[in-house]
């Protein structure tokens, strides 16, 4: 048995690596991009499971026809591996209700996710949880160690699987290991509050690359360790691994900023299952039932507290309230994926929210016209797109989020340049997107003078509006998920070489 740098034990650790799987490139991740479902009858389907990761990862995963490792999105269950239709392998890791509640709603979501957000909640510290994330990252590790051919590259994704790369060095030195962190990385004094921040951080330098979304992110994350004794050379760059750290034990790794993006050509159809002609109604339709107003503005977030959902809507209701817009002209959209639902944090979000759309409409709206139009449940990709059709402006205002693939997805539709997007200073995506009427979430006059100069550009100056969305769909359709992924991909081979 041996120690990693992390502390967590490795049985069966060597250096010539473990016994061998085979495949030649393993994602690994929390959830497989699929949630085990049980139907009334007990049988077993399959339902695409949602969110950013899944949505960026699964086209990258079918084009290399890869092995994907990750939890099936149900307590206590271990099916057996399958192949999807399109030729991935899933490789399903049990999780017990214990490591659920310990490891992914525990330190994963009540611990890292608050951290690593700048602290929107406060981060609670707690030490069986901490015990629960190394003994879950030790499993994942171990059954990647199983399926990865030798030499394969091995590409882990995201903060509930930092100590991954330090475990499965040790089993496996022969695999090519990178990270890619989809949340923002922190600045370290905030960074530092952690208090396993020397085992985290140095599970991830064993990592050949480590990849961010922005280049503040690789800043925050460099000035950290620069406070331990690393060696550190080089410059920050974009899709490149312009910096090279090397630990004590003479271990290099590069590390960059590889800014995420979207399945541009997932987007360019109207529908995936029916003809422009069929969607342009089924569009109208959807109008005509809203009361054809004529102003929709939408929101499409996960129900979660770094989104700013409310802080939007009190935007929404501030203008209904001074007249600045007209409620039997204009409608709010605002679709929320149930999310982490059992957190007190998540459960107070959802409350305040529903409130905030009950009193609006309370409010404003007329019998058989709300005013607000909230759906709190995913729905399929094809209707997803239909909502990003029919809005006038997009409404995408978080506190903080790493990227925000929403805002891309919503500008994809746009080939024809219609529309408005409302994009939050501290959204990942306002690097590129600098087109966006950006405002500060937490500021609601910023907030709803941005709504307003949105519906106010649409109606008194649509060239200069249409210039300014034709720039953010080039950006858009030229740096796609495609990029990203390749990016990374040809990096890390650097970086290991
Ligand atoms: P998320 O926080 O999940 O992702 P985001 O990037 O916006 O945030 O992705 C959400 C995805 O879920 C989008 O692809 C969207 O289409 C889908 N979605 C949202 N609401 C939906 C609904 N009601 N029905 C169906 N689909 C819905 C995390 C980070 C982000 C980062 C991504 C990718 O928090 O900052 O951009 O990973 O790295």
């Amino acid at each position: 048995m041996s120690e990693t740098a992390t502390g967590v034990s490795v049985k069966g650790a060597n250096q010539t690596g473990g016994a061998a799987g085979n495949n030649s490139f393993v994602v690994v991740a929390n959830r497989l991009p699929v949630d085990m479902i049980t139907e009334a009858d007990g049988a077993k389907t399959w339902q695409a499971s949602p969110g950013g990761l899944v949505s960026a990862l699964s086209p990258v995963l079918e084009k290399h026809q890869g092995c994907w490792v990750g939890w099936p999105g149900v307590a206590d269950e271990s099916p057996e591996p399958f192949r999807t239709e399109r030729g991935v392998l899933l490789h399903p890791v049990e999780l017990t209700q214990y490591d659920y509640e310990e490891f992914y709603e525990g330190f994963s979501n009540a611990t890292l996710w608050p951290l690593y957000h700048n602290l929107i909640v406060t981060p609670e510290f707690n030490r069986s949880w901490w015990d629960a994330y190394r003994d879950v990252n030790l499993r994942f590790a171990t059954e990647v160690a199983s399926v990865a051919a030798h030499g394969a590259t091995v590409w882990v994704q995201d903060y509930q699987l930092q100590l991954v790369p330090g475990i499965l060095r040790q089993l496996r030195p022969d695999l090519t290991i990178g990270f890619f962190l989809h949340i923002p990385f922190p600045p370290p004094e905030i960074y530092r509050q952690l208090p396993w921040r020397d085992e985290m951080l140095r599970g991830l330098m064993d990592a050949d690359l480590i990849g961010f979304h922005l280049v503040s992110n690789v800043r925050n994350f460099v000035e950290l360790c620069r406070s331990y004794d690393f060696e550190i050379s080089g410059d920050i760059t974009i899709r490149e691994a312009g910096i090279t750290i090397t630990t004590p034990s003479g271990h290099k790794l590069g590390v960059g900023a590889f800014p995420i993006s979207i399945d541009t050509s997932a987007m360019a159809t109207p529908t995936a299952s029916g003809s422009h002609e069929e969607a342009d109604e089924a569009l109208e339709q959807m109008h005509l039932d809203m009361g054809s107003p004529s102003t929709v503005f939408l929101g499409v977030d996960r129900l979660d507290y770094t989104k700013g959902i409310l802080q939007r809507l009190l935007a929404f209701e501030e203008l209904l309230d001074s007249g600045a817009l007209d409620p039997a002209d204009v409608a709010l959209v605002q679709l929320a994926t149930p999310s982490r639902e059992r957190i007190d944090s998540y459960r107070i979000t959802r409350s305040n929210v529903e409130e905030a759309v009950g009193r609006i409409n309370g409010r404003f709206a007329q019998i058989g016209r709300p005013v607000v139009h909230y759906q709190h449940r995913s729905v399929s990709k094809d209707v997803l797109m239909r909502y990003y059709r029919l809005a006038d402006i997009m409404l995408v205002t978080p506190f903080r989020d790493g990227m925000n693939l929403v805002a891309k997805e919503f500008v994809a539709t746009r080939a024809d340049s219609s529309g408005a997007l409302v994009l939050s200073e501290f959204a990942g995506a306002a690097d590129e997107l600098t087109q966006a009427h950006l405002c500060n979430p937490f500021d609601i006059e910023d907030t709803k003078k941005a709504m307003l100069q949105a519906a106010w550009g649409l109606k008194d100056n649509p060239e200069m509006m249409k210039e300014r969305m034709a720039s953010m769909y080039n950006q858009v359709m030229e740096h796609d998920v495609d990029l990203w992924a390749s990016a990374f991909l040809s990096a890390l081979d650097k970086a290991r070489a």
